[in-house]
């Protein structure tokens, strides 16, 4: 038989088993989702706080995030949800914009990926390792 038939006939066989594992085997829940709907959320690295404004982010599975992310401070930050592969560095006094879709439900954490010193804040010390939040993804309908 001519290899590159053999070839095709392999090539189809894989795709049509990914189509009757997309279709049939995945379970709807785990299945990705995407509604199309936008929303759009701010996050501010404070200035000389080493804290994410807001900490704690509540969105609904499906829907685009397009994040626009202030850092105030004098020096560089980054932004990284490993659960969306975003890893984006904040330079100083700037702004930026992320974009992502959350396609999945769950609680997915999101952190400073650039290492930016630390410093006391209202007494208590405040390191880059406390730069941290979490993106709550809810169920549409809940
Ligand atoms: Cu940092």
């Amino acid at each position: 038989m001519n290899k590159y038939l053999i070839l095709i006939i392999v090539g189809l066989v894989i795709l049509v088993a990914g189509m009757g594992y997309r279709y049939f085997i995945l379970p709807r829940g785990q299945a990705p989702v995407i509604t199309g709907n936008v929303k759009a959320v701010t996050i501010v690295a404070k200035k000389n706080q080493w804290r994410f404004l807001p900490d704690q982010i509540t969105v609904i599975r499906g829907d685009k995030i397009v994040a626009t992310v202030v850092n105030e401070d004098d020096y560089d930050h980054g932004l990284a949800i490993d659960a969306y592969g975003v890893s984006q560095r904040m330079p100083a006094n700037s702004t930026i914009t992320i974009e992502f879709t959350v396609t999945q439900e769950g609680d997915f954490s999101f952190y400073c990926s650039v290492p930016c010193g630390e410093g006391v804040v209202d007494g208590k010390k405040r390191t880059h390792f406390d730069m941290v939040g979490v993106i709550h993804v809810v169920p549409a309908s809940s």
